[in-house]
């Protein structure tokens, strides 16, 4: 036995080597690429949503937001009930953060909604129940929200959703107080109005189960083109992009997206999130991964296809178990921030370039 294997000295030269491997570890492993880095070498932008309040409160959110993405969509404070929550009262309090937060961090941002069946100001929908807002008077409603709403971001925001979520799964379109009360015109109006109002933002629908081919997707490929041979200004498709690996991956992704690319389009994943029956564990992961891998990878296929924006980009704040009982790890972080099986199979897949 030599003297350096005597216990001892064999603690030394271990905890010598540890101090240098670490030392070297920390100067010699260059920081990987961030996702947004990556992104714009592949002339996309890699977006989140993101949550006020979160923003506010969270100094790890407010880091990983910063780092990793190059376009943010408001979670929530752009909607309808967020900005005119009083009738002719505006509160573009949160969103102008969001704003600046943005521009602080060399961001895009992307805006959502203008016109959606959801979450409405309780004056407005109130007053379409008890018949105190007719039709008449709705349309100059909507026309002025859209315009007011548009002109305040005006050059600020590079895409709008102007409709959201305007068909049901078979293709007909949903009934909101929209079409009961305006018929379906309404589309092509709230196209003209976000155009006159910010010629330069790209103006999206926008809807969930759109994915793949099918009755959904095809009544908006319909429409968009009807729109567009009639000039209406409607220049992108977004897909939500909402998945579940139980319900297994859609199909035809890649020609869906072509479709519309050649109608002359953009395309753009925009809430992309894939839930899972909890708890999670490494077969579950790895579908994910998968899912995400191959929502990007379509994206990646299509010329017009821009931006990919995940719903949240943290377990910790998901939608997703407020609304799916039992479901949820739906997004690239975990609760503490530690990177997902998905989130190294987004930063292979933008590596891999176009
Ligand atoms: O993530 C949003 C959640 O915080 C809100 O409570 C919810 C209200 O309906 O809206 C969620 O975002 C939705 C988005 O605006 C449109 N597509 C579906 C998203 C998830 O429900």
């Amino acid at each position: 036995m030599t003297r350096l294997r005597t216990p001892l000295a064999a603690v030394a030269l271990l905890s010598a080597t540890l101090m240098v491997t670490g030392t070297q570890a920390a100067s010699a492993a260059p920081e990987k690429p961030s996702l947004r880095q990556l992104a714009g070498r592949a002339d996309l932008l890699v977006g989140t949503a993101v949550d006020m309040s979160a923003l506010a409160d969270d100094t790890a959110y407010r880091k990983t937001t910063a780092k990793d993405f190059s376009s943010v969509t408001a979670e929530n404070v752009m909607k309808w009930e967020a900005v005119e929550p009083e009738r002719g009262v505006y509160d573009w309090s949160k969103a102008d953060d969001l704003i600046r937060f943005a521009r602080d961090n060399g961001q895009a941002v992307r805006g959502h909604t203008l016109l959606w069946h959801s979450q409405l100001p309780q004056w407005l929908t109130s007053g379409v129940a008890d018949g105190s807002i007719d039709s008449d008077e709705l349309r100059g409603i909507l026309k002025n929200h859209i315009t007011t709403q548009v002109k305040h971001f005006k050059g600020k925001i590079y895409q709008w959703d102007v409709v959201n979520e305007v068909f049901n799964e078979d293709g007909t379109l949903r009934e909101s107080i929209w079409l009961q009360k305006l018929g379906p015109s309404y589309i092509a109006d709230a196209f003209r109005w976000a155009h006159a109002a910010d010629p330069k933002a790209k103006l999206f629908v926008n809807d969930y189960n759109v994915e793949g081919i099918n009755a959904k997707s095809t009544a908006y490929y319909e429409l968009a083109k009807q729109l567009r041979a009639e000039g209406v200004p409607v220049q992108g498709f977004g897909i939500q992009g909402h998945l579940g690996i139980q319900y297994g991956f859609p199909g035809d992704v890649a020609a869906n997206l072509k479709r519309f690319d050649d109608l002359g389009m953009e395309t753009a994943f925009t809430e992309v999130d894939v839930r899972m029956i909890l708890p999670a564990d490494d077969t579950k992961l790895a579908r994910q991964a998968d899912d995400y891998r191959r929502l990007l990878d379509a994206c990646l296929a299509t010329a017009g296809c821009k931006s990919f924006t995940v719903w949240g980009h943290t377990d910790k704040y998901s939608w997703i178990p407020g609304v799916f009982s039992g479901e949820g790890a739906a997004n690239l972080l975990d609760e503490n921030y530690a990177p997902k099986p998905a989130y190294v199979a987004v930063r292979e897949e933008l590596a891999s370039g176009r």
